[in-house]
């Protein structure tokens, strides 16, 4: 555990956060876990939200911090270009979060999967019109607020409605879901660490 990480990130301190990922990558810490150290901080952000210790500003910085350093860790992932399965991402209509979506995806792709990214806001139209396009095996929803589980249960189940839930899998994944959340708004699995990710598609795939 590298507490000064999860320090600077809780406590928005960006240059010592810049500075401590770009020394961990230097000593081959694996770039999964320094993701791990960087959630536990910005997970001390959300709960200084939560008890009115942050506001509004600080949740903004945190994201932009997490992104600024998203960016270096990109660069560690090997470029992967076969593009064995295709793979739909996107967050659910009314949440704006995608600092985890976006690393989910960028994990997705450095392991051989073609992904599509729908964005943030993604109406149920859109995830429908790209499964009928793309023909995945898998679809990838992100929910971060409480207040989106109906729409996630929504779109699920419309999905269902028109048919195209027989070889498709839907996975879910964001901090606030739990295995409650997962039978409620009835998706096939719910993913809370990368790796989770990455080992459910490629099985799915036989990329194993
Ligand atoms: C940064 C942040 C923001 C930023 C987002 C910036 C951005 N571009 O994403 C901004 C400032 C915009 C924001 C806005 C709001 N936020 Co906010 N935010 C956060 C915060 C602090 C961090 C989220 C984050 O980036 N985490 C880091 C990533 C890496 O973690 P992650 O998303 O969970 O992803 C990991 C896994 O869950 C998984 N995963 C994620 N998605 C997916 C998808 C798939 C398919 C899979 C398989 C896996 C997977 O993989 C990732 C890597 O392990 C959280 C606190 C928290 N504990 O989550 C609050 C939090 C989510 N926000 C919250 C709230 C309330 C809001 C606002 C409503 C505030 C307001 N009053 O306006 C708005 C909502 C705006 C909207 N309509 O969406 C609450 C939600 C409470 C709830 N239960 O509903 C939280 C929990 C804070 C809190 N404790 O109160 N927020």
């Amino acid at each position: 555990m590298n507490r000064t990480l999860v320090k600077a990130m809780a406590e928005l301190n960006e240059d010592i956060v810049i500075e401590e990922v770009k020394s961990l990558i230097k000593n081959n810490v694996p770039v999964l876990e320094i993701i791990q150290y960087l959630q536990r901080g910005i997970e001390i952000v959300g709960k200084n939200f939560e008890e009115k210790k942050y506001f509004m500003s600080e949740l903004i910085i945190s994201g932009e911090i997490f992104k600024e350093a998203s960016q270096i860790l990109r660069k560690e992932f090997p470029l992967n270009t076969s593009e064995q399965g295709n793979f739909i991402i996107g967050t659910i209509y009314g949440d704006i979060h995608d600092v985890g979506k976006n690393i989910v995806a960028t994990v997705m792709k450095s392991n051989g999967f073609r992904v599509i990214d729908l964005g943030t806001d993604v109406a149920t139209e859109e995830f429908i019109e790209a499964i009928k396009q793309y023909k995945p095996k898998v679809v990838g929803i992100s929910c971060l607020l409480t207040n989106c589980f109906d729409n996630l249960r929504e779109c699920i189940q419309s999905i269902q409605n028109k048919g195209l839930r027989k070889d498709l899998k839907i996975l879910i994944g964001g901090g606030p879901l739990d295995e409650y959340v997962r039978k409620y708004v009835k998706a096939d699995m719910l993913c809370k660490t990368i790796q989770e990710t990455v080992r459910y598609c490629k099985k799915l795939y036989r990329l194993d």
